[in-house]
């Protein structure tokens, strides 16, 4: 139902420079997506990182007080040090990221075929995003185009507010969830008089990593919150589920595609329809994902066995290009049709 584009992977580490020369880019991935005119656009995760050297680990970091990105460095053989998986490092029970991500755009008139922006859009500029600025969502509400992205840092995973109306200057609003929270979408207009987002705190001692819905007068102060969907024990949505792309209003609900992780972290996406009046609660979804990793770039990379979604485009034909992220370091897309994704969250296919 969903079907992958012959052009992938769309995007690739080669297909663009390092903002400085001493760094090389070792991941694009994650992609926000939007029609803009007659353009298609990317809002990529585009992660930087120190060459590897012989017998040390680099992390890049900005450093909020000096302007400036700096390089701290570990000896690979202190005992201290682990490495889970490429995606960081663990030093003294405290992670440092193997790179540093900046959102960039990627520009398209086929939805296929993209080049990336010379300069990134959103680099990191606050202590909020001394590790990065990562896995963007775009919902236009009114005349505005809304990015909602993961600010990390020494002070937590947050999630920051920017937006645009041409995709050249930003506008930053600041933080609107503290830590520990990811993948946070906003709904594309206000529902019974309010503006509606997902978001998803982290796990803790007590609970899993769930998708919980919150309300807001303003976009900036969310409250109400509510968990919507728990991951499922012994299923595909087992460790985790996160809201992934903006919501689409249709004639049977609110449609979103969401990524679940199982219990041995492998990343797949699933679809549900929610409530038009209540979108805190799920009308359907599906039983079984409806996309899951299966080509080689996304069974392997820089985190094996995942594609992670975060940019959907309806086109006025009824298309649905879907966007993601592949095992963490390359773009694809696949593509589909609204009234499929609808059947598919109703388990008719
Ligand atoms: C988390 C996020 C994503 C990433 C996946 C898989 O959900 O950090 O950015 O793609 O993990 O590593």
């Amino acid at each position: 139902m969903l079907k992958r584009l012959d052009e992938n992977p769309l995007l690739t580490p080669d297909d663009l420079s390092p903002t400085r020369e001493d760094l090389e880019v070792m991941c694009t991935l994650n992609p926000a997506a939007v029609r803009f005119g007659e353009e298609i656009l990317l809002l990529v995760r585009v992660g930087e990182k120190v060459p590897d050297e012989p017998d040390s680990v680099a992390y890049l970091y900005f450093d909020a007080d000096d302007g400036e990105l700096k390089v701290g460095r570990y000896a690979r053989d202190d005992p201290d040090l682990e490495c889970p998986d490429g995606r960081g490092y663990y030093h003294h029970g405290q992670m440092v990221l193997s790179s540093m991500s900046h959102l960039r755009i990627a520009r398209s008139r086929d939805g296929k075929n993209f080049t990336f922006d010379p300069q990134p859009a959103i680099f990191p500029a606050t202590p909020y995003e001394a590790y990065g600025c990562e896995d963007a969502r775009i919902t236009k509400i009114e005349d505005r185009y809304y990015i909602a992205y993961t600010a990390v840092s020494d002070r937590g995973v947050t999630v920051a507010l920017a937006s645009t109306t041409d995709f050249v200057s930003f506008e930053r609003h600041g933080i609107i969830f503290p830590p520990y929270q990811k993948d946070v979408v906003l709904f594309p207009e206000k529902v019974r008089g309010q503006y509606v987002c997902r978001h998803r705190p982290y796990k803790s001692e007590f609970n899993p990593a769930c998708i919980w819905t919150a309300w807001s007068p303003d976009l900036y102060c969310w409250g109400r919150h509510e968990q919507t969907l728990a991951p499922n024990p012994g299923t595909w949505e087992a460790n985790r589920v996160g809201a992934g792309a903006n919501p689409l209003k249709t004639s049977e609900g609110w449609l979103e595609l969401y990524h679940a992780a199982d219990a041995q972290g492998r990343y797949a996406v699933g679809a549900m329809l929610s409530d038009p009046e209540h979108p805190e609660r799920i009308l359907t979804k599906t039983r079984e994902p409806i996309f899951r990793p299966e080509a080689e770039y996304e069974l392997q990379g820089v985190y094996h066995n995942c594609v992670f979604h975060n940019g959907l485009v309806l086109e006025d034909d009824g298309t649905l290009r879907f966007f993601y992220g592949a095992a963490d370091r390359i773009c694809g897309g696949a593509l589909t049709t609204l009234d499929e994704m609808i059947a598919a969250a109703k388990n008719e296919l």
